[in-house]
């Protein structure tokens, strides 16, 4: 028999769990109409008023929220709340030098706190399970949304955060960690570390590992539980509607993640087209939240491509299942865990002198971790310059990535018209990675 959080909820028959939605929906519709100009003209638009929506059914005629409409909106617009109701605000990459800017009023992190129990409960996770949270503090929602979860459901948590992983294994090793939170490419550089550092994962005390934050494969799962000997769970979740603990995969069925539809109504659309996609069809994942006060988001195109499976599952929970996510409808990267769009890279190069717009972009994974080649090309001035000058050329962009984006790259500087022209739409990004 599985564990529940919320037993009721979970495993609310789709009947009630849809009139639910239904109530809840029309009540965030009436509050962003009535709080968010932007939805108030978006509605508007459109030709509907929210006491329109009369079935789920109806949500297909509202428009799309997109993240070009939070960039447009930043850094506080789109809130629904008033500034002094939020207790919280975090951040992820927009497409170009802003932020996209999320805010939370105390309700939405309670509501957090208790999806991420119940999200911990669903990996197998119990009180007195010892949580080692190696997503990263900060504006990234990885550290503190599994750690709130983690108190809640009353696990003891070591807020340990990303890096020094010799640091990491051996209070691994001596706290006698449980329960692993971290991106599963960090687990498998883990694994390497920790055999270079003579440390068997067979005589630690894990048993599950959490894994989300960026694309992973049942390859690379099989190869993670094989090395740190403990069952690899996948979690998904974006900043933009909470954070980790939007879906999970349960330990029972381990065969798709439960998203949690009392707080999340997902579809699955064309995303050439918009249209809705029927069940098992592969297709971007649009997300509404219902229940959220901060910053509650309409039909929102999350660009991740996944499907959904209304099966029932052996757990019990009827909350649909989302497949693995394969991959993204725009070309947002996620290299070691950090989300990265060209176009962030291009603005940085444009604001320097004698660098060219014309750039490639080379990911590759060695030992397990991830590495960025920038390769940029620069005038025909800079280019005869001394060997020295163009290496403080070089380390001077690489320091404004690293700066700006948070993600470490080497760069190389190359002669103009080296880079391949395209007629169309030009290459930019050769993604070696195989997962
Ligand atoms: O990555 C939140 C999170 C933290 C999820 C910890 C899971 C664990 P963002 O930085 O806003 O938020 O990035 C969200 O990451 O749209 C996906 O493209 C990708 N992503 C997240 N989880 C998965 C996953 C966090 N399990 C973006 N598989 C999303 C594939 C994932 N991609």
């Amino acid at each position: 028999m599985a564990s529940y959080f919320h037993e009721e909820f979970e495993t609310l028959p789709r009947q009630a769990l849809e009139a639910l939605q239904l109530k809840r929906l029309c009540d965030v519709l009436q509050r962003v109409y009535a709080a968010v100009p932007f939805y108030r003209g978006a509605l508007d638009k459109a030709g509907i008023k929210p006491s329109d929506v009369k079935s789920l059914q109806d949500l297909q005629r509202l428009p799309f929220t997109t993240k070009q409409d939070m960039r447009d909106s930043y850094p506080y617009a789109l809130f629904a709340a008033p500034m002094d109701e939020i207790v919280r605000i975090h951040a992820s990459s927009g497409t170009t030098g802003k932020p996209t800017v999320v805010g939370y009023t105390r309700k939405d992190i309670e509501n957090w706190a208790e999806l991420m129990a119940r999200t911990l409960v669903t990996a197998g996770v119990h009180k007195g399970d010892i949580i080692h949270n190696a997503y990263g503090y900060g504006l990234f929602t990885g550290g503190l949304g599994v750690h709130n979860g983690a108190e809640r459901l009353g696990a003891s948590v070591i807020p340990i955060s990303g890096g020094n992983t010799v640091r990491q294994l051996m209070i691994m090793q001596d706290f006698g960690s449980s329960v692993l939170t971290c991106t599963p490419s960090y687990s498998l550089f883990m694994a390497e570390e920790a055999k270079a550092a003579g440390i068997d994962f067979r005589t630690l005390k894990l048993r599950i590992g959490i894994f989300g934050a960026e694309p992973w494969s049942d390859a690379m799962r099989s190869e993670i539980e094989e090395k740190l000997d403990l069952t690899a769970l996948d979690i998904y979740g974006l900043s933009e509607i909470m954070g980790p603990g939007v879906a999970m995969e349960c330990i029972e069925g381990k065969n798709g993640l439960h998203i949690w539809e009392d707080h999340f109504i997902p579809e699955i659309i064309d995303p050439d087209t918009g249209e809705r996609l029927g069940e098992g069809e592969r297709g971007e994942l649009v997300i509404t939240t219902i229940t959220k006060q901060g910053i509650p988001l309409i039909r929102y195109r999350t660009r991740d491509i996944t499907s959904l499976n209304y099966e029932q599952c052996v757990c019990g929970r009827t909350h649909v299942r989302l497949a693995r996510m394969s991959g993204r409808s725009d070309d947002m990267l996620i290299i070691r865990g950090v989300n990265v769009f060209p176009s962030q890279i291009e603005s940085i190069l444009v604001r320097i002198e004698g660098v060219e717009p014309h750039y490639l972009l080379i990911i590759d994974r060695r030992e397990n971790l991830d590495t960025l080649e920038v390769q940029v090309e620069v005038d025909e001035r800079i280019f005869s310059d001394e060997i020295k000058v163009l290496q403080s050329l070089a380390r001077r962009i690489e320091k404004e990535i690293k700066d700006v984006l948070g993600v470490t790259c080497t760069v190389k500087l190359v002669e103009p018209k080296t880079i391949q022209r395209s007629e169309g739409k030009s290459k930019r990004v050769i993604d070696n990675r195989k997962l």
